[in-house]
């Protein structure tokens, strides 16, 4: 018979750090809300719940590292907004934080969750961050979720 594995969004018994970047904070700080929110409706405790602020999206992925490498967690969020605007650092920055998010699941086997809006404008990242189009804060944390479940379900 065919076995199949999902991961439930019960959130009890689950600790997770949420790294956060203050860059394009009026923004990071709904998405951190969004997160927070999620995880604790879904049965997270707040005492269970530990955040952690960098300065930019650039400094997610090694501060991730840091807490996946602790083994307190059983996932891990980042959350951070880059908004192409004016600025010519975007390629590089949105480029380099994806990539480093993702190693860091990669290297430590802890689930790691891409919660970065990246966008055009800055009408288009309120959308994300919980205007028309959801709250990527919030959609992240039941990732982190139903992986964490799912992870427990493997061992
Ligand atoms: N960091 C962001 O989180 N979003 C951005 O849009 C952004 N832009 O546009 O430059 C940004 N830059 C800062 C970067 O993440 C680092 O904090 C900085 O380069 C120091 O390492």
């Amino acid at each position: 018979m065919v076995k199949s594995f999902e991961g439930n969004l019960i959130g009890n018994n689950k600790t997770f750090g949420i790294v956060v970047s203050r860059f394009n904070s009026f923004i990071t700080k709904r998405l951190l809300e969004g997160a927070q929110d999620c995880l604790i409706r879904h049965g997270t405790k707040e005492d269970d719940i530990d955040v952690f602020w960098v300065p930019g999206a650039c400094e997610l992925p090694i501060t991730a590292m840091r807490l996946a490498k602790n083994s307190k967690y059983n996932g891990i969020i980042c959350l951070g907004a880059v908004i192409r605007g004016e600025t010519p650092h975007f390629d590089y920055v949105s480029s380099e934080s994806a990539k480093g998010i993702s190693e860091v699941g990669l290297q430590t086997g802890i689930p790691t969750i891409y919660g970065v809006i990246t966008t055009e404008t800055l009408e288009q990242a309120i959308d994300r961050a919980g205007a028309r189009v959801g709250n990527k804060g919030a959609e992240s944390a039941l990732t982190a979720l139903e992986m964490a479940n799912l992870f427990d379900e493997i061992k």
